[in-house]
């Protein structure tokens, strides 16, 4: 096995098991070794926490476990966010993000963030259990061209319908493309809720920002 493929199991491993301070230090080792930051996200960590959450299923981890693992890959993407996110261009539209109220995931809406922002976007980032004023607020501040919530849980899913007829009632909703993810969000949930738009992966969601908002 190459070093390569040793720091990419080691990513993998040390993220199903929390342990932050190794997660870091490979993924130090791998840029060294000019590894691609994509190449780490997307074939050791992002893996990694799939299984965390097949083993919360399972019953074989617990809220603990599956923290412990958030937080460990958290280390690697604070460093491998600079590298991907896009450097010095004037942006090419404004993005407004945000974990709806309740709901406190904001791992899968880290990595829209990332991707977002190496494709251009200048990115607001609400944070986790926004209420449905706050992206009202956003919305009238920073003027984006989209606006994405986030939601992880089935019982938060419904909190994404009450914020698009809260940015209605405000007047708001001619002037946002509104796109809706997360793990449970479906295709057939964002038309229900009158959402522009679903995406089921960062790179996606890149890729349908651009598309609701003309930009090639
Ligand atoms: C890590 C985790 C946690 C961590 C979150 C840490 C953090 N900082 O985010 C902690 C431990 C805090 C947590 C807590 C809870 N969790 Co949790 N958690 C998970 C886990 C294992 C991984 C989620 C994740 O980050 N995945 C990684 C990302 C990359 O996922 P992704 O879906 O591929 O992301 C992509 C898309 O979703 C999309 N996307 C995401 N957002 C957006 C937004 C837009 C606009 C668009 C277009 C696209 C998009 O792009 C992303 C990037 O490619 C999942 C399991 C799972 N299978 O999802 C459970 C899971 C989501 N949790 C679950 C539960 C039950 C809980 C708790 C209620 C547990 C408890 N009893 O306390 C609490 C709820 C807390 C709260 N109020 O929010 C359940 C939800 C069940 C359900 N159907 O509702 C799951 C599914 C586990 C399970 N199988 O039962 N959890």
């Amino acid at each position: 096995m190459s070093r390569q493929e040793e720091i990419l199991d080691g990513l993998y491993e040390y993220t199903l098991n929390g342990e932050a301070e190794p997660v870091v230090d490979l993924t130090k080792e791998g840029l060294e070794m000019s590894m691609d930051p994509m190449n780490m996200l997307f074939d050791a960590l992002i893996p990694a926490l799939e299984e965390v959450g097949r083993l919360f299923e399972a019953g074989e981890y617990f809220v603990p476990e599956m923290l412990v693992a958030a937080n460990a890959m958290s280390g690697s993407m604070e460093i491998l966010k600079p590298l991907i996110a896009a450097t010095g261009a004037k942006p090419i539209g404004t993005f407004v993000m945000g974990t709806v109220k309740g709901d406190i995931h904001d791992i899968g809406k880290n990595l829209c963030n990332v991707m977002l922002e190496g494709a251009g976007f200048q990115l607001i980032d609400l944070g986790v259990n926004v209420p449905p004023d706050r992206f009202i607020e956003a919305i009238r501040e920073y003027k984006p061209g989209a606006v994405g919530m986030s939601a992880f849980l089935t019982t938060t899913m419904p909190m994404m319908k009450v914020t698009i007829e809260a940015i209605k009632e405000a007047g708001l909703r001619d002037q946002v493309k509104i796109l809706v993810g997360g793990a449970p969000v479906t295709q057939e949930f964002a038309n229900q809720i009158g959402a522009d738009g679903y995406a089921p992966d960062a790179n996606s969601t890149t890729r349908l920002t651009k598309q609701l908002l003309g930009i090639s």
